[in-house]
């Protein structure tokens, strides 16, 4: 039975995966988190008038059909997405933004072309060092504010791929329907949805998402003086048991996941001491770039009580996740280990 989403905002929609559904390597379509700072188009775009533009500090600026852009070749790689604000609910002080707890992330198998083929049709001048992302959807509120990103050129050319498949379907309409970016490993805000405008910069874009929000700043401080959200954290999540679930004593299943954007994962670790000790889970299933590991752990217990579960993990290069996450004023990449303990009672 699916478990429904839990909506954040309606308008416009935000809305997290259930821990149940993040179980699987595949996070499916119908369960995938919607992360919306406009409206979602109300009906699919007609793709015959639909063109991908590609100017700015170009060589030969393009209007791309959707046809030309199928005819390029195509290829499927997984990419495991999360919201910059996802596990924002779960820190110890306060943060604003849409509450998340840990279902701000997905992971898919996204079919499309990679960023660098169409770049090397239009050519790209010495000058264009950075690549700015423009969506289709219309702003939500008076300002009028358009979704735009960009990303460094050398992201865009080395793991960029604009998706047009997601988990084998035709990309769905909230999920960026035809095109999308996804700067892979990269946190959901560089991976722009109903991608219609590809422009070349000298410098980063300046606008609103990009010197506002998606920031790492500090209170009293100017947000653009932050750095700007990029690879994902290393981070782990416990997706069974729940939150305050009761368990009888004996055999316990611990699954969960764990991510690490543009590095790998080497292990992960799980605890009911209170991190006196540390006990190694096993991983299920593909080991691919860019996407998640499930993992899982017979945990035995007799003692009945309530413990709190802690998982923590390890990327390819020894670095390990935080016991306590770094806090910013908008609460941006929430990896704590404490933070996203969960408790259980051993009945
Ligand atoms: N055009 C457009 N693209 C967008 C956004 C948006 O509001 N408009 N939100 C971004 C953010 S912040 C995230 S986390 C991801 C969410 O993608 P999803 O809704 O497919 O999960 O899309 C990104 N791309
Ligand atoms: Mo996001």
């Amino acid at each position: 039975m699916e478990k429904p989403m839990r909506i954040m905002t309606e308008k416009p929609l935000n809305a997290e995966t259930p821990r149940e559904h993040l179980r699987s390597w595949i996070t499916a379509n119908a369960v995938f988190f919607d992360r919306n700072q406009g409206e979602i188009p109300d009906k699919p775009i007609d793709l015959n008038g639909w063109r991908l533009s590609v100017a700015g500090e170009v060589k030969k600026p393009l209007l791309l059909g959707f046809d030309q852009i199928l005819g390029m070749p195509k290829d499927i790689v997984s990419n495991t997405l999360e919201c910059s604000g996802n596990g924002r609910s779960l820190l110890k002080e306060k943060a604003s933004g849409n509450p998340w707890t840990i279902g701000g992330v997905g992971n898919a198998v996204w079919g499309g072309v990679w960023l660098k083929d169409v770049l090397n049709l239009s050519g790209v001048k010495k000058r264009g060092r950075h690549v700015a992302f423009e969506g289709m959807d219309k702003p939500l509120g008076s300002s009028g504010i358009k979704f735009i990103r960009s990303i460094p050129i050398e992201k865009a050319l080395s793991s960029t791929l604009l998706g047009y498949e997601m988990n084998g379907e035709p990309l769905p309409l909230k999920h960026g329907y035809p095109l999308r970016a996804l700067a892979l490993g990269w946190t959901g805000a560089n991976c722009v949805k109903w991608l219609h405008r590809i422009t070349l910069l000298e410098k980063p874009f300046e606008g609103f998402f990009m010197d506002k929000v998606y920031r790492v700043f500090q209170k009293g401080e100017d947000p653009k003086s932050g750095s700007v959200v990029t690879g994902l954290h290393l981070k782990s999540i416990i997706t069974q048991p729940v939150p305050k679930e009761t368990v009888p004593a004996g055999q316990i299943t611990v699954l969960g996941a764990a991510y690490a954007g543009e590095g790998r994962v080497r292990h992960v670790e799980v605890s009911w001491d209170d991190a006196k000790s540390w006990h190694r889970a096993s991983f299920i299933g593909p080991d691919e770039p860019y996407a998640w590991r499930q993992w899982q752990y017979t945990w035995k217990v007799k003692k009945k009580g309530a413990y709190r579960l802690m998982t923590r993990a390890t990327d390819r290069r020894g670095r390990r996740q935080p016991m306590h996450a770094a806090w910013n004023v908008l609460g941006y990449g929430n990896n704590g280990v404490q933070e996203h303990a969960v408790t259980v009672n051993i009945a």
